[in-house]
């Protein structure tokens, strides 16, 4: 047993990324780390400062021996515990994972944080067994305080004095203590472990996008959203400026992928970062996501000047009645404004549309597409709504639907039209957005993106149009049969 309270986590990671998901993302390269959780990075760095320590492994499930390998870390780190930070739709694989890890070390407790067990802390506890505790909130220092007691011998007398923890007493009664209240400074968060994500077997790749975190919390209320609202915070500008060049120096990491509710926290704050970074000459390429509206042509003149490269924006619906529904607080006018800058200064842009909101109906779906093709972002990603727990709009789910994230069952639609239409037509919309001579235009052959960035737009174009005639091919019974028959040959 070491002799700091140790946590290992753990984190099921599908491999099979496919080369338009890093297009989509705007990086040259595949971005191979795009799935790890900025949470696991910023908590193992605050128990370390804290007299703990923490370590982490993944596994592609497609792996056969991906277990064994959690077996090995675990016989190797001999943890305290086991830790995992999931979304409610990465709960029904870990907990097959957790299944699994249980039965060769049974007696080594799992604890599990992020936003699907805040929003359901009690259904956590009472439907998953191997699930010992559940961090509520933020996690920071429900997790040093838990593997300290844990360390000592712990007891449900000690644990129900940490707040923001879950966990089952000795008669098998669910626990839930008072809330965590958030750090108020977050300027006292430590930089975040990137050693996690880099060790001698996977060393920073050229364009691999390291995620950072500027800002806690988040003002708006988007309905189809489960962040946490309210108790907005950030860290200073200079500080994430220390960070970058600290990390950079430190382990020659010169992408960032900005991984805050929305960036920049504010124009006031970005300033000061502008100037800041300007001075230290620190040549770094970054991306963000952001909201429309935010940011002027000069603004988004100098970002680029300063390394940004990618910027996505959260559109969602191109009918104004859908917009209001989904308290998004844009119009379509703004976005136009918005997306023409961006495309007429050359930084490559993902829109995200989603179809399925509240009051949808083929007309509005239609009008998003319409919507998306005017604002002709490098990339524009449909998606299928998710009422996801912890979001305003999982009120509106049926009661029986309600357990869809944990039995494997599709979306449910919130909407008039079915939950197949709605995948249909989202597959749809995301595989012919770039097939259109405008899009090629701006995108590919002329248009204002760097050379690289038309590169990529170039792979993501025909990624889509290989699929989307394979999909109008299979239509075809002959053509239907062959294909089966070259994938059978292929292995695939
Ligand atoms: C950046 C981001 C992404 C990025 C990066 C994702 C990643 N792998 O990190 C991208 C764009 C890829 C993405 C994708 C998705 N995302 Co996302 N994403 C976010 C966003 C904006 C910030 C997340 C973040 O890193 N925050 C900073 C960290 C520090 O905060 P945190 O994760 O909440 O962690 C704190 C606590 O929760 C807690 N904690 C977390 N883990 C643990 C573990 C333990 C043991 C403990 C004790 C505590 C603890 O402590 C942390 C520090 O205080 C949030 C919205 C938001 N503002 O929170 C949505 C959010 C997390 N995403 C969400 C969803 C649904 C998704 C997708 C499923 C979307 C989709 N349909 O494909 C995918 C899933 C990808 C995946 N497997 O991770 C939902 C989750 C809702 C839910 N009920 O689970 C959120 C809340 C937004 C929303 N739409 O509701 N996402
Ligand atoms: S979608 Fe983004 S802006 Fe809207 S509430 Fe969620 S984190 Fe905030």
């Amino acid at each position: 047993m070491p002799d700091k309270p140790t946590i290992l986590f753990l984190q099921i990671i599908h491999s099979g990324f496919e080369p338009f998901d890093y297009a989509t993302f705007g990086l040259k390269r595949n971005f191979d780390l795009l799935p790890h959780k900025y949470a696991v990075l910023t908590l193992v760095a605050w128990i370390r400062e804290h007299g703990c320590e923490g370590f982490y492994t993944f596994i592609d499930p497609t792996d056969p021996n991906g277990v064994d390998k959690i077996s090995a870390s675990i016989d190797k780190i001999k943890p305290d515990a086991l830790g995992f930070s999931l979304c409610s739709d990465e709960i029904r694989d870990n907990y097959m994972l957790i299944e699994k890890i249980k039965a060769r070390h049974p007696d080594i407790p799992i604890i599990v944080g992020g936003r699907h067990v805040t929003a359901l802390p009690e259904h956590s506890l009472k439907n998953f067994p191997l699930i010992d505790f559940i961090g509520i909130g933020e996690g920071e220092r429900t997790l040093e305080e838990f593997l300290k007691v844990l360390k000592a011998g712990g007891g449900s007398d000690e644990y129900r004095k940490i707040d923001g923890l879950g966990f089952r007493d000795e008669n098998g009664n669910v626990v839930i203590t008072s809330p965590r209240q958030p750090i108020e400074d977050i300027n006292t968060l430590p930089d975040p472990a990137y050693d996690l994500l880099i060790d001698s077997d996977n060393p920073p790749g050229e364009r691999s996008g390291f995620p950072l975190v500027c800002s806690y919390g988040c003002y708006f209320h988007c309905t189809f959203c489960g962040a946490e609202h309210g108790h907005y915070r950030f860290i200073n500008p200079e500080k994430v400026v220390d960070r970058i060049e600290r990390a950079k120096q430190k382990y020659g990491i010169d992408y960032f992928a900005m991984r805050d509710s929305f960036w920049p926290p504010s124009i006031k704050w970005m300033e000061e970062f502008c100037d800041i970074l300007e001075k230290r000459d620190l040549e770094i390429e970054f991306q963000f996501l952001t909201r429309v509206r935010t940011l002027t042509r000069s603004h988004l003149l100098r970002l680029k000047k300063l390394g940004v490269r990618t910027m996505m924006l959260g559109v969602e619906a191109g009918d104004p009645e859908i917009l209001k529904a989904i308290k998004k607080q844009i119009t379509i006018e703004q976005a136009r404004e918005s997306f023409d800058i961006l495309n007429e200064i050359g930084i490559y842009t993902v829109s995200f549309f989603m179809v399925g909101n509240q009051g949808e109906n083929l007309e509005t779906v239609k009008t998003s597409i319409k919507v998306a093709n005017e604002l002709n972002a490098s990339i524009a990603y449909f998606s299928h709504l998710a009422p996801f727990p912890g979001s305003e709009v999982y009120d509106l789910v049926k009661d029986e639907d309600k357990e869809w994230w944990r039995v494997g069952a599709a979306r449910p639609s919130v909407c008039d039209l079915t939950s197949e239409e709605l995948d249909h037509l989202a597959t749809e919309a995301f595989l012919r957005y770039p097939l259109r001579w405008r899009w090629f235009r701006q995108h590919v052959l002329f248009g204002h993106l760097p050379a690289a960035y038309r590169k990529v737009a170039w792979k993501y174009y025909r990624v889509h149009l290989r699929k989307y005639l394979l999909g109008i091919a299979e239509r075809v019974p002959f053509f239907r049969g062959l294909i089966k028959m070259v994938k059978k040959v292929a292995g695939k």
